[in-house]
């Protein structure tokens, strides 16, 4: 097949799956064209049978705002034509959704347009007023929609009420890239061998909660000897080392930044830490369950569905720092548990989020949309 691909290019947890999905799908012998404002980080080098269109907003001094959405539409028509594109997949609805399906009428109704929601795109920008009824637009004319996990699902249909079929489809991950690493003599050069090394990684944004995470933290540091990684950047980020530098934490989290490699980083790790207030999936979480890691997590959102309580990691409400503290304690200080639970989650790795399982049913729901 050939297959168009939009996502946001840069760290994110939807532009990750859609570049390792392009990835995946080109190595099955698709024709893959990424059309995105930038090159996806974790596209990278070359690879067989994936093309990158750029994707440029005019920048006219009459415009206020320049029009990114109209450009993408008439680029994603343009690749189409001139490529011959049986299908547009594109990730996150907004603006995605709604330029495809305006290149869509561009082109004509042989261009399928399949859309991936990721999360936020509806539980935050489908409750903002003002993109509600475009983003119910860009489902409704889609000609197949997917959600990312059965709370996503349940939350799109609660939320638009639309007279649409959305099949749930996992996340996934690579596990030739993500597995368990010999990190010993990498981990003795960034803790003492005493202490243990908890990580958090994510966008610090306020949905995150890493404020919670610094919280958690503090009560597992001190019991015992203990480190903290943080691995991202965000708007958080002040309050977070603020918090920090009042519990007087300094010398036991390490601000590492935005990192484009993570699977070695996170085999580093004892525990993860994911408190997050909305989480529609939680990629990061099964990363370290790749890597045999386990998480403690809130249970929002799509997290159950990922992380298996009291199995390969513990969940708890949103908020409940004293209990995930508890909880990190418990792991921490059993050896035996822990590893129980880090080869537990690698066993569902294996059964439920392996590329090669949800390639075969992007694939299917691909064949099924272009046989209408
Ligand atoms: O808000 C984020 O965390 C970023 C967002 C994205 O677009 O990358 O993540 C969403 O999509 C990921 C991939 O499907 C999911 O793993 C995350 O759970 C989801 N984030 C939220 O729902 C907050």
């Amino acid at each position: 097949m050939r297959i168009g691909i939009t996502c946001y290019p840069s760290h994110g947890g939807s532009g990750v799956v859609a570049t390792e999905l392009g990835k995946l799908l080109a190595e099955r012998g698709h024709d893959i064209h990424f059309i995105t404002y930038d090159m996806p980080f974790r596209l990278g080098r070359f690879h067989q049978n994936i093309r990158y269109h750029g994707v440029e907003a005019h920048r006219y001094a009459v415009f206020k705002y320049p029009p990114y959405d109209l450009s993408l539409a008439s680029r994603m028509a343009q690749v189409a034509k001139e490529y011959q594109l049986d299908l547009l997949h594109v990730h996150y609805a907004v603006p995605h959704a709604i330029a495809a399906v305006l290149a869509k009428q561009m082109v004509g109704d042989h261009l399928k347009v399949v859309t991936t929601l990721h999360g936020t795109d509806i539980t935050v920008l489908g409750e903002d007023p003002s993109l509600r009824d475009v983003i119910r637009f860009g489902i409704q004319n889609s000609d197949a929609v997917t959600a990312v996990s059965d709370d996503l699902v349940r939350q799109t249909e609660e939320l638009f009420c639309v007279n649409k079929e959305i099949e749930r489809i996992y996340n996934f991950v690579d596990t030739r890239v993500y597995y368990p690493r010999d990190v010993e003599p990498l981990r003795d050069r960034c803790c003492e061998k005493t202490e243990k090394l908890l990580l958090h990684i994510s966008n610090f944004r306020a949905v995150k909660r890493p404020l919670d995470v610094i919280s958690i933290f503090h009560r597992v540091a001190s019991e015992i000897p203990a480190r903290l990684f943080l691995v991202g950047e965000g708007p958080e980020m002040p309050k977070v080392i603020q918090r920090v530098q009042e519990l007087g934490l300094d010398d036991k989290v390490v601000f590492l930044g935005k990192q484009d490699e993570v699977a070695q980083l996170i085999s580093l790790a004892d525990l993860l830490l994911l408190p997050s207030e909305k989480e529609s999936f939680g990629l990061v979480a099964l990363e370290a369950m790749a890597c045999g890691v386990p998480t403690i997590a809130s249970n929002a959102g799509g997290i159950p569905e990922v992380v298996t309580h009291g199995q390969n990691g513990f969940l708890a409400p949103v908020g409940a720092i004293e209990e995930m503290a508890q909880y990190a304690l418990m792991l921490l200080r059993d050896d035996a548990l822990h590893q129980n639970f880090s080869q537990a989650g690698l066993d569902r790795v294996k059964q439920e989020f392996c590329g090669l399982k949800i390639a075969d049913q992007y694939e299917q729901l691909y064949a099924k949309v272009l046989s209408r």
